[in-house]
């Protein structure tokens, strides 16, 4: 099972095409950070680079390494006003017309992975408060249900 996602889901914002074609870029980047910390095990986490303030967006893969499943219910970073998950699906019969909905929760069962990445689930990073350039790192707290958190470190870059 690559991923489960929470059935609490609401509509946030629609987008148009020239947004979505933009995220939707598959990642050419070979690297390979891995992050441990609390029982997620995060790998390649980034944002998108970008020089104007607003929404950001970040990607990671994340592993579930705790006995038990776990459930995301947010995050968090000093850069951003909001961090939210959201997933973006086509909409149906509207080409180039997509939708982002907000996950309220996440769960991930056990040993499970989740992989965030353009054109589907991802963290948007709402009211950034400083540009991202390459190589900058945005730091970033994932908080489950039970009250652990994973901390993740992503690097801004350009896809
Ligand atoms: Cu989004």
């Amino acid at each position: 099972m690559i991923r489960s996602i929470g059935a609490s889901v609401r509509s946030v914002h629609v987008v148009l095409g020239s947004v979505v074609a933009l995220a939707a870029c598959a990642s050419s980047d070979t690297s390979y950070h891995i992050e441990t910390d609390g029982p997620l095990r995060v790998k390649d986490a980034w944002v998108r680079a970008t020089n104007v303030t607003g929404p950001g967006a970040m990607y990671l893969t994340l592993e579930n390494t705790d006995t038990a499943a776990v459930t995301i219910l947010g995050a968090a970073t000093p850069l951003a006003g909001a961090a939210e998950f959201h997933e973006t699906t086509e909409m149906q019969g509207m080409e180039g017309m997509s939708h982002m909905n907000k996950l309220d929760s996440i769960p991930v069962a056990r040993g499970a992975t989740l992989a965030m990445k353009p054109g589907g689930l991802h963290i948007m990073l709402i009211d950034l408060k400083k540009s991202l350039t390459l190589g900058d790192t945005v730091p970033l707290v994932i908080r489950l249900s039970d009250g652990r958190t994973t901390s993740v470190k992503a690097i801004a870059r350009e896809q």
